[in-house]
């Protein structure tokens, strides 16, 4: 590893914050979805908001040089007018500096899914009011902290947000409309170039990319219908996001194919592409859970996807895109997490040289952690098995380097237990255990000793 290489761990403001209606902080989509779906929600979650000093702490500790973590914009700016909350700017300055004081490198997401409910009333991702809104918020936090801040990114996951809340409909807003999932795509897509482009125009001295859950793609067979679906799923899974955030250019295939399905493209400007052409990242963050297995589209079905339904839901995941591709879940000769997401640390290995190749940009590993459920009630929790899957992939990103990739950080997700979307606290992913049903007291755990030791060691443990 390079002698700089960021070691850390990865929150979200929703997931981990809590106080969700503390100092002026007003509510995001979340807050309203689950509290009025009545599902578990991240009123409390780890109660970061109040505890964040002990967090950084247990950070410092654990040898890690770098927190990744996002800002609630509900926390920041609190009415369609642009009212700014004090109180909020200012726990994103306290955050900050603690990090800073501990020798702790923050890693900045601007949007991590939690948009104010008073956007989302207005229509959310698919109004160009939202991007507005969206480049007021990035001015802001750029002006407020950007002298601070080394590392920017301007969203987290937007095709993960788009998909699941337009597409599937298992995420806020909870819709099924593929027309309107491709423009809240592209408004998403046309914010992240105009926040760089306000980022270049304040000459902020720090970088800024783009996060995205990135599924290299592989297929079951070599049959040139096959390799279409590969190329339509890589379309649909990456392509998407990073042609246009890295090399500003929306995948002209991907466009005659929605063209040619009947879908209107017509809000596409050409002078917004003339934007998203001049304004791309300086970095990507690849957050690496599961490769993406394809098949060509046969079953005669319209969609749909069906993910992350706990325990019960293994082997019952389906994703189909009517003439797109379907998705493959080969149980028979691979293993899989309880929630359906493979194991399988060869596709980071692959997926990271990929993308090295297709892009040439820095890659920082931003997210990459095993969910699960987890017995917290012991003094010592053993988590092998999360330990072996860390390995393994810490081991996949050295290969790849060994390999001439550019990775400069890697995230474990999550820092602490944390609310997990839609299925709260039952699916854990931290170093740190945290007991939801008392007092929310830290508990390191193995995997927290044993990443102390690779942090420490510059990963030669
Ligand atoms: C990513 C998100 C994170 C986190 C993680 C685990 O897609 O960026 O916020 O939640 O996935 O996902 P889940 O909690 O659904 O298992």
């Amino acid at each position: 590893m390079t002698t700089n290489f960021l070691w850390g761990s990865a929150t979200a403001s929703y997931q981990c914050e809590g106080a969700w209606n503390e100092d002026g902080r007003v509510p995001s989509l979340w807050d309203t979805y689950l509290h009025d779906n009545h599902l578990e929600n991240g009123d409390i979650a780890s109660d970061h908001y109040h505890r964040f000093k002990e967090d950084i702490q247990l950070m410092k500790e654990g040898g890690h040089n770098t927190y990744r973590f996002s800002l609630s914009w509900p926390r920041l700016i609190t009415d369609l007018a642009g009212t700014i909350n004090p109180k909020g700017v200012d726990f994103y300055h306290r955050l900050i500096d603690e990090c800073l004081a501990n020798g702790i490198e923050p890693f900045i997401t601007i949007f991590h899914w939690d948009l104010p409910d008073y956007l989302e009333q207005r229509g959310g991702w698919l109004s160009k009011e939202t991007i507005e809104a969206y480049v007021t918020l990035c001015d802001l936090v750029f002006k407020e902290y950007g002298q601070k801040v080394k590392y920017w990114t301007t969203f987290n996951e937007p095709r993960y947000y788009v998909f699941s809340g337009y597409f599937i409909g298992n995420y806020p807003p909870g819709v099924h409309n593929p027309q309107q999932t491709i423009s809240a795509s592209y408004n998403m897509m046309l914010a992240n170039a105009e926040a760089v482009k306000r980022f270049k125009a304040l000459a902020m001295p720090g970088e800024i990319g783009i996060v995205h859950s990135y599924g290299p793609i592989y297929g079951v067979d070599d049959r040139p219908e096959t390799r279409q679906a590969m190329r339509d799923a890589d379309n649909y899974y990456n392509n998407w996001i990073l042609d246009t955030a890295i090399l500003g250019e929306i995948p002209q295939d991907m466009l005659a194919k929605l063209a040619g399905q009947g879908f209107d493209l017509s809000f596409i400007l050409p002078e917004e592409l003339k934007t998203i052409k001049q304004n791309t990242v300086d970095f990507v963050g690849l957050n690496y859970y599961a490769r993406v297995l394809i098949a060509p589209y046969e079953t005669g079905e319209t969609i749909l996807a069906i993910n992350n339904s706990g325990a019960s839901g293994q082997g019952s995941s389906k994703v189909v895109v009517r003439e797109w591709f379907e998705q493959v879940w080969d149980h028979a000769n691979s293993e899989f997490t309880p929630w359906d997401t493979e194991i399988y640390p060869q596709g980071l290995y692959e997926g990271i040289l990929m993308a090295h190749k297709k892009y040439g940009v820095p890659i920082y590993i931003t997210e990459n952690g095993v969910g699960a459920y987890e017995d917290v009630s012991g003094e010592v929790i053993n988590d092998q098995f999360r330990i072996d899957f860390l390995n393994d992939h810490i081991d996949a990103i050295k290969r790849s380097m060994a390999d001439g990739a550019d990775v400069r950080g890697y995230y474990v997700w999550s820092t602490m237990d944390l609310y997990s979307w839609k299925n709260g606290s039952e699916k854990r992913y931290g170093l740190v255990a945290l007991d939801f049903d008392q007092d929310r007291q830290r508990k390191p755990k193995a995997s927290y000793y044993w990443y102390k030791a690779v942090c420490q060691s510059n990963g030669e443990t």
